[in-house]
């Protein structure tokens, strides 16, 4: 298929062109612009040493995703789905650090450098970043590792260089999604004071969709996502403003409603909930610029979704949804849009299976800058999105040689990604 390069063409297409098709340009218009490019990149070059930013050439492409979707249904505006692809220009590579780690599921970055990596049979451990792993850190509570449930995901209070405090998510035994806090001894040999800060009821006998991810918002406010627990006797809590199943939550450094919650002192709705109508929510991650919360989730057979999170409002699961019953049966009445429920900024189908996410605010690849990083379980890649006006415009998939089921991904304090495989790898991408 013919590449075409042009400035920030993408932009224009991705918005407004939901395909392939019409995202390419009429030859005669493409050459023209690759011409005036090429003149550009003369005029450019000459000035270089003037000009600080000279900005990389964008190229599209076709959608990265080629295999038929399973379904016939419409997106609900153009770009919201298989956008145009794109490919990073710089140079990079992908190191394995270690492949010692056993399932791990979540990690995060520490100020000195170190990971903090939780696996998902119940154990944390510092890993360097020349992949060195260390003991498991005692004084973290048993977990239920049926299924897909363990230790999940971790982060560290904002005020982690003073406090030393971690805070993760996993599924307690009895059977239900918790969220636990402890301080990170000085001889990093155990967590002190543990305490299980909040459980998402009902507790439900099920070892599937747990959710997982914790975050700490700009208001200093906990996040952690619930999944539904994938069965048909709890997914319709996804709905429910009185369950914690499938929902966003948000909450204090003791596990209590944050105070500004937008159900706070609602009769019948729980006051920690901060969004609902979710599936099986995976992936948190804050916009460098904007300050919102990005989301992703694991939707049925065609049906992950990427979000932009607002206080209160309903994300639709299972009433709408862009995917179809792994039986291929429709779910619920198969309708993919309602009033009042929130459209996914972009859905993938086939699924990809995002799992972790982070966006990129280091400086090692320009290009890179405030795009979103997500780790892809089924898809075993990395998706890169190029994100604009709260809108995806361009897809990559990185890493795809490496036949990896991604589960979580972090920037370091290099400024390089790092990302961990169901498999046991640790990844340094870095500029090449
Ligand atoms: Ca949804």
């Amino acid at each position: 298929m013919e590449r075409i390069t042009l400035k920030k063409g993408y932009k224009i297409s991705g918005i407004e062109n939901s395909n392939y098709k019409s995202a390419t340009y009429k030859n005669g218009i493409g050459t023209l612009i690759i011409l005036t490019c090429w003149s550009l990149m003369f005029i450019s070059c000459s000035k270089k040493s003037t000009d600080p930013e000279p900005e990389d050439p964008d190229t599209v492409l076709p959608s990265v995703e080629t295999s038929p979707p399973n379904t016939n249904y419409s997106p609900a505006f153009p770009g919201q789905t298989r956008i145009s692809g794109t490919k990073t220009s710089a140079a990079y590579n992908a190191k394995v650090l270690t492949s010692s780690l056993i399932r791990p599921w979540g990690i995060t970055s520490l100020p000195d450098g170190r990971f903090l990596v939780t696996e998902k049979a119940g154990i944390i451990r510092m890993v360097t970043s020349l992949g060195d792993v260390g003991e498991a850190i005692g004084g973290v509570p048993s977990v239920n590792a049926s299924g897909q449930g363990g230790l999940l995901g971790l982060c560290l209070d904002p005020d982690f260089a003073d406090n030393r405090m971690v805070y993760w998510s996993f599924s307690e035994p009895g059977n239900l999604t918790a969220i636990a806090k402890g301080r990170l001894a000085n001889n990093e040999r155990t967590f002190e004071g543990v305490t299980i800060i909040y459980r998402a009821n009902p507790a439900y006998a099920g070892v599937n969709h747990y959710g997982g991810r914790v975050l700490f918002d700009r208001s200093g406010h906990l996040l952690a996502s619930t999944g539904e627990r994938s069965d048909l006797a709890t997914r319709a809590q996804a709905q429910s403003l009185n369950s914690g199943l499938g929902k966003i939550l948000r909450i204090t450094k003791d596990g209590q409603p944050a105070p500004s919650n937008p159900f706070s002192g609602q009769a019948g709705a729980l006051s920690e909930l901060y969004s609902y109508g979710h599936r099986n929510p995976q992936g948190l991650a804050v916009h460098p610029v904007t300050g919102d919360i990005w989301q992703g989730e694991h939707g049925p057979r065609g049906g992950d979704e990427l979000n932009r999170l607002e206080a209160g409002a309903n994300y639709g699961w299972p009433v709408i949804s862009y995917g179809i019953e792994y039986s291929g049966q429709r779910v619920g009445e198969g309708i993919q849009q309602r009033d009042g429920m929130m459209q996914p900024v972009y859905y993938w189908d086939p699924v990809i299976s995002p799992s972790g996410m982070t966006f990129y605010k280091g400086n090692r690849i320009a290009e890179w800058q405030n795009n979103l990083f997500i780790a892809c379980l089924s898809g075993m890649h990395i998706a890169r999105l190029i994100i604009d006006n709260n809108r995806v415009v361009a897809e990559e998939r990185l890493l795809v040689n490496e036949h990896q089921r991604f589960r979580d991904i972090t920037q370091g304090i290099d400024g390089a990604l790092y990302a961990i495989t169901d498999g046991g790898r640790l990844y340094r991408i870095d500029r090449g």
